[in-house]
């Protein structure tokens, strides 16, 4: 059978008529032949009793976007189990540096008021001023966050007085987030909240000046497996100063001079899309959609972003710098390259890591018969912005989108956001200088398939359908998918390896698929469709 002739009915057939009807809208065939990319539902709510692969609000918030923020000591105000389960899963890695000493780091530290069942029935909000005041007495950080779990929704704990208060007793700032897990549908609530309070909060307090001729920020970069810092090495010798990235390895003390950047790179679009474009409104500073993750992505990623400033001698080092990389990793990559050839994967993780790794694995000549998101919206599938109407109380900004409406008579492409003069963008795209936005859906292969917040049981029945001979995925499914005899690779923490990104990455990446592929254990497993009923048990 080839990738064309799978049937997302027969996928689809054992599940109750209502929930066919529901996960059929998630589900996306890639036709060629079609002239767009056909509507996928996505950032809906999950069948309730599915085991989907997503996380909650306060993972969006805290642990994604503000629990890298170095220098701040963020707070889970709640019940141990969310303080804990959250306390460094994430491979955000920070280091010391001029502005932060090592005194001054408390990310990969875990704080919590450890809500009991007296204050839960009596209420948490002196706990928390008194944690707050010890934590001051104790670490003397500059800034805290204060991140709420699902019960402080329920019990009604004012998250904002308790943080005014401490900040007018300590003269710190005391920033909190009513991220309470059940809120949105998954981390993208999460993301919205953070970014909302960051950019009202943090953004634009500093005043000590950012020297350098190009400055640029780097959003969307949580510096996983020490992603961040390859790119930083590469934009540095090339001859730009990175302000800040939000949030890997960032400081407080960087995000509040975030203002003063040219330009803001945007490498991870969903869980930061806010800030660019708030930033963009208040500060004028343009944005670019970049993607350094696969060696061509790269090259283009760096030739734009030259592009943007039309410096002759910028460009002639983003050339060499691009030369040098490439001649030091291609013998390397090649050795590599020859055994993951022709190899099959699925890619299914956040919201955008799925895209991203689709061009790094066309590069070592793997094909993608499987991807998808578990909280994307549809621009990021779509490849075109959908504009996000608030439910709900629209005047607290606080409360994220909850529900996309699409309208289908927008376009506007969001990979490139710059104050240059239209007629100079339409030249840069015609001479192929800079692509346009691209979602998912234009890089998936004919027949294969799009998948939105995929299931458990999905999952089981495309990897029987399609046989793929490795799965990129989150922790989730990591073990399912090796008892189906298949090797599987996080993507969201790289299993201990990294950094993945530019030309070095791209190599580190390779070998780590190259060793799963060639790994003799996985033939020494019985998948259970080929076990015998009686060896199942
Ligand atoms: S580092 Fe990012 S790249 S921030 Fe986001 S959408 Fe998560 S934590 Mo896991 S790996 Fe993943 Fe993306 Fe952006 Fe990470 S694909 S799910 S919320 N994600
Ligand atoms: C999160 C964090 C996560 C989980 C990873 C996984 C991460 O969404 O809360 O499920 O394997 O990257 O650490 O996405």
């Amino acid at each position: 059978m080839t990738v064309t002739d799978v049937n997302v009915d027969e996928i689809l057939a054992p599940f109750p008529d209502k929930v066919k009807k529901n996960r059929k809208k998630h589900i996306v065939k890639k036709d060629e032949s079609a002239s767009s990319c056909p509507q996928i539902e996505a950032n809906t709510r999950t069948v309730p009793g599915i085991i989907t692969q997503r996380g909650c609000c306060y993972a969006g918030c805290k642990g994604v976007v503000v629990g890298p923020i170095k220098d701040m000591v963020t707070i889970t105000h709640g019940p141990i189990g969310c303080a804990y389960y959250s306390w460094g899963t994430r491979r955000n890695k920070a280091r010391a540096d001029d502005r932060t000493p090592p005194e001054q780091i408390y990310s990969a530290m875990c704080f919590s008021t450890d809500m009991q069942e007296s204050d839960i029935v009596f209420g948490g909000e002196k706990k928390l001023a008194k944690m707050i005041d010890e934590i001051v007495e104790i670490f003397h950080p500059r800034a805290i966050n204060v991140c709420a779990t699902c019960p402080i929704g329920l019990i009604g704990d004012d998250l904002g007085a308790v943080s005014k208060a401490a900040e007018e007793r300590h003269g710190i700032p005391v920033i909190h987030y009513n991220c309470e897990g059940y809120k949105g549908v998954s981390q993208s609530a999460g993301h919205h909240i953070a970014n909302n309070q960051i950019m009202d909060r943090i953004i634009g307090k500093g005043t000590e000046k950012v020297d350098g001729k190009y400055v640029l920020n780097f959003l969307g970069e949580y510096n996983i497996g020490g992603d961040a810092w390859e790119i930083e090495r590469l934009l540095e010798e090339i001859g730009y100063t990175v302000g800040s990235t939000l949030t890997g390895d960032s400081a407080y003390a960087n995000i509040k001079n975030m203002h003063q950047a040219h330009l803001n790179l945007v490498q991870c679009h969903r869980s930061i899309n806010y800030i660019a474009e708030m930033m963009e409104t208040k500060y004028g500073i343009p944005w670019l959609k970049v993607n350094f993750i696969g060696i061509d992505a790269t090259i283009n990623t760096l030739r734009e972003i030259a592009q943007c400033f039309g410096d002759d001698d910028l460009t002639a080092r983003t050339e060499l710098v691009i030369e040098r990389e490439l001649a030091a990793v291609t013998p390397e990559l090649e050795r590599y390259r020859k055994i993951c050839t022709g190899k099959t994967a699925f890619v299914f993780v956040g919201g955008s890591r799925s895209h991203h790794y689709q061009y790094l694995l066309r590069n070592l000549g793997m094909e993608v018969l499987v991807a998808g998101y578990e909280f994307a919206h549809r621009d990021d599938y779509e490849g075109r912005e959908v504009i996000p109407t608030i439910k709900g109380d629209a005047d607290s900004k606080n409360i994220p989108e909850l529900h996309v409406e699409p309208d289908p008579e927008m376009y506007e492409p969001p990979h490139l956001h710059l104050n240059m003069p239209k007629e100079r963008y339409d030249e840069l795209v015609a001479s192929g200088i800079l692509n346009e936005y691209r979602g998912m859906y234009p890089d998936m292969v004919n027949g294969g398939i799009m998948i939105d917040d995929a299931n458990h049981f999905e999952t089981e029945e495309l990897v029987e359908v399609f046989k793929p001979d490795l799965i990129f995925t989150g922790i989730k499914d990591k073990y399912v998918t090796h008892k189906m005899g298949l090797p599987s690779k996080q993507m969201h923490s790289y299993d201990y390896s990294g950094p993945y990104t530019c030309f070095k990455g791209a190599v580190t990446f390779a070998k780590d698929v190259a060793h799963s592929l060639s790994t003799p254990a996985w033939k020494m497993i019985t998948p259970p469709w080929e076990q015998k009923e009686t060896e199942q048990r």
